[in-house]
């Protein structure tokens, strides 16, 4: 079975994807619930730390919203305490992760989701997490150098994946 793990951790390229928790999420007491759920899930913790985001850092990780009148708001919300980036790994994590965060409205998200059970806000909804695997490994390279993110053997592997999946 440690040759069979050996040989899935090479042959099969697991996804990784950024999390984000938000300073929303750490001032509502919401930390451990939203890593439990990814736990839970099956999704590998490879990388995770505490950081202060800066507005330079914000423009370049929303650049794609730097033209809408809230883009001020957004990085302010951003900075009012410090965040809790995550790298979460496995198949298909990029998707996975955006599943279970839910629509970007919080009202809108449906029950079940970390959005949709925990938020009531557009702008304060608890998670940012990768949208593609470009983007994840855009962001990924953001937010953490190299030796900040850890490769290691996921012992219930052989329980989370079929061989056929893999
Ligand atoms: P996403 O977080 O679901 O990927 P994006 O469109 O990438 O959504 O937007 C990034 C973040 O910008 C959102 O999570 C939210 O905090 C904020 N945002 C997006 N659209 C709006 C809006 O229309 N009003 C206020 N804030 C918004
Ligand atoms: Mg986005």
């Amino acid at each position: 079975m440690g040759c069979e793990i050996f040989l899935h951790l090479f042959l099969i390229i697991m996804e990784k994807t950024l999390v984000i928790l938000k300073p929303c999420c750490l001032q509502r007491g919401l930390i451990g619930e939203v890593i439990h759920r990814f736990e839970r899930k099956g999704l590998q913790l490879c990388g995770i730390k505490m950081t202060w985001l800066t507005d330079e850092l914000l423009a370049e990780h929303y650049a794609h919203l730097a033209a809408k009148p809230f883009f001020k708001r957004i990085k302010d919300s951003m900075m009012v305490t410090p965040v809790i980036v995550c790298c979460w790994k496995g198949l298909d994590a990029v998707e996975v992760v955006r599943s279970m965060a839910g629509p970007t409205n919080g009202r809108q998200a449906p029950p079940g989701t970390i959005r949709g059970d925990y938020s009531m806000s557009v702008q304060e909804n608890i998670v940012h997490t990768s949208d593609s695997v470009e983007t994840a490994a855009i962001e990924l390279a953001r937010f953490f150098s190299d030796d900040e993110i850890f490769e290691f053997d996921q012992h219930k592997f052989d329980f989370l994946y079929a061989n056929d999946e893999l």
